[in-house]
């Protein structure tokens, strides 16, 4: 069994960096902004983790009870002896589902950004699917996919849950499809996508009243301190998310409490009261916008699931 971490493209820069780099080059801009990737360090993805089992938060449970109901009919249609091709650091729980109801699956074959999380998976899958050939890839699956093909080239399908497609905005989650569907080399790809609805719900989606999602979006300010230095007062920030009803989107923000000063990295950045920093949009779909996306990035929408309340979708998209 192959389980080496292999890299999924070269060149990529240590991840510390880049958090640096883009703090430096977000917080001098206006209006000021941090990019929602660096949310997930190790306690940032605890907190996601955290999010995911919210009575407000109805994504996670949401979808994880559409890819079990229609399990069978899923895996009739990804066929017999495919590699899965999972893009980011999904949920293990998922990707169990997936594995358990597909017919003799070949590889699965799973792209992240961190290769601590890449060799958990590994060390948790291999005992239990020892048939199955485990190819972790170590990179960011927004950049170029060169997935080298299994020598008996079968064939592929993707697997993108969590509706993190909507953490993109619509032009660069349509190149990214795109960029998908090319390295899946003609396969299809299973895909899960919040759906518009009542914005109260949304609301309190992403205001939990415990508090967690408000510690996630300051995470990143903790992060700062943690790795770079920084000097956040935590206590100084709100976490702000309201539901943008015309861009069909919640936006998250941290906005100053106060006048103040933070150093980073040798430079002073100011921030007057009430000042935003954007740190994420989360974008939701209807069933039939989210299929006219996959239609302009070269996919064949063929099945879709939602839930009785209409909350959550899951797309099997086929490459044209
Ligand atoms: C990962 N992603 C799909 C989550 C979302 O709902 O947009 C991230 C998140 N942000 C706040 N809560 C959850």
């Amino acid at each position: 069994m192959d389980t080496q971490l292999a890299r999924l493209h070269r060149g990529a820069p240590p991840q510390e960096d880049s958090f640096a780099d883009n703090l430096l080059e977000g917080l001098a801009k206006a209006p000021k902004e941090i990019a929602c990737k660096y949310f997930y360090d190790e306690a940032g993805s605890r907190l996601f983790d955290a999010i995911c089992d919210l009575p407000e938060y109805y994504q996670t449970r949401t979808e994880t009870a559409l890819l079990a109901r229609h399990a069978g009919e899923i895996a009739a249609l990804i066929e017999p002896g495919a590699e899965i091709v999972e893009f980011g650091a999904g949920s293990l729980r998922k990707a169990r589902i997936l594995l358990d109801a597909l017919d003799n699956p070949r590889a699965y074959t799973p792209l992240d950004i961190s290769g601590d999380y890449l060799a958990g998976v590994v060390q948790s899958l291999a005992a239990e699917y020892p048939t199955l050939t485990l190819r972790p890839m170590v990179g960011d699956f927004t950049g170029p996919l060169d997935i080298p093909t299994l020598p008996d080239n079968p064939r592929r399908a993707g697997f993108f849950p969590g509706s993190t497609i909507g953490n993109f905005r619509p032009d660069t989650a349509l190149c990214l499809l795109r960029r998908m569907r090319s390295g899946l080399n003609g396969g299809g790809l299973l895909i899960g996508v919040d759906l518009v609805k009542d914005p109260s719900r949304l609301h309190a989606a992403y205001n939990d009243a415990a508090g967690v999602t408000a510690s996630f979006n300051k995470n990143l300010l903790a992060r700062a301190n943690r790795e770079l230095g920084a000097d956040f007062d935590l206590g100084a920030f709100a976490h702000y998310a309201p539901y943008n009803a015309g861009a069909q989107r919640i936006e998250m923000y941290l906005v100053s409490l106060r006048r103040q000063r933070v150093s980073l990295r040798g430079q002073l950045f100011e921030f007057a009261q009430g000042e935003p920093v954007h740190t994420e949009d989360s974008h939701k779909y209807t069933i039939e916008s989210f299929r006219e996306m996959a239609a302009r990035a070269g996919f064949n929408p063929r099945a879709v699931w939602t839930d009785e309340e209409r909350l959550f979708s899951v797309h099997w998209l086929e490459s044209r």
